[in-house]
């Protein structure tokens, strides 16, 4: 409770102290992951029901990352993967949270991240992929305004790749199964659970 608080409080300091004590509790990484989305379940609550201002959601924002930061080397990781993995948010869109816990939870299950960052034009997410050698774009979208231009990345990958064509895997509170199935995407995943049950699927 005390850890939620922090979070939704937008408290950094408190939010660095409860997260090594949740820590030295032993409460695994994966149990402190879940806790920052349902803090910050009510930080958006609060937003959207305009008790709290942009101002107040950013220094959410900045707890959450402040924790992500302490929890990334607790994850020992038993697995070993060679899938390398390109992440970013669509163009346009410049929510980072749920991406940061994604690329947090892969990496600790052993996959190469790159993180591409927010605001991703599709071009970029196709050449830095390539660069990369990686076998999956990861696209976070948050927004269903700015949703659409992640319809452009997989027409250039079908343009840019004949065979080996890295696998989309979108999602983020702006998309469904139901738009993935329109716009053609590899997958729609929930949540970096999801997205790792379907990566040990499909790339094996
Ligand atoms: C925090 C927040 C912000 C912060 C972002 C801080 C940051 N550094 O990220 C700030 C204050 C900057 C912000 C700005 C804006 N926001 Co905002 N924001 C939110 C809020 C409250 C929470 C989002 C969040 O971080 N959730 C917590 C994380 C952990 O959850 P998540 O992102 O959903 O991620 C989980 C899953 O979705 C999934 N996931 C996410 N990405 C991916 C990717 C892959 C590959 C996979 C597998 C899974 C996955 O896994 C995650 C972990 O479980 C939401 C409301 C909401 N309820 O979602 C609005 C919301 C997204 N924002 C919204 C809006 C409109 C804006 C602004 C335009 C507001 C404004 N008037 O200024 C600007 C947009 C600026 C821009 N160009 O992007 C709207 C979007 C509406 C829409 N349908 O398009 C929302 C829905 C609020 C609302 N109802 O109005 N926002």
């Amino acid at each position: 409770m005390l850890f939620r608080n922090s979070i939704v409080a937008g408290d950094v300091d408190k939010t660095i102290n409860t997260t090594k004590k949740l820590l030295t509790m032993g409460v695994t990484p994966n149990k402190i992951l879940d806790l920052v989305s349902e803090a910050m379940d009510e930080v958006g609550y609060r937003f959207e029901s305009n008790i709290y201002f942009v101002s107040d959601v950013l220094l959410s924002a900045d707890a959450v990352n402040s924790c992500l930061e302490i929890v990334k080397p607790y994850f020992i990781s038993s697995e070993k993967s060679d899938i390398k993995i390109v992440i970013g948010t669509i163009q346009g869109d410049i929510h980072c949270l749920g991406k940061n816990i994604v690329k947090t939870f892969l990496m600790a299950k052993g996959y190469s991240v790159l993180d591409l960052g927010e605001d991703v034009p599709p071009e970029k997410f196709v050449t830095e992929a390539k660069n990369f050698g990686a076998e999956v774009i990861a696209i976070s979208s948050l927004m269903t305004t700015t949703r659409n231009f992640i319809e452009n990345v997989i027409k250039i990958v079908r343009e840019n790749f004949k065979e080996k064509a890295p696998k989309i895997v979108i999602g983020g509170a702006s998309v469904t199964q139901e738009f993935s199935d329109k716009i053609g995407a590899d997958k729609y995943c929930k949540g970096p659970e999801d997205m790792h049950k379907y990566l040990k699927l499909a790339l094996r």
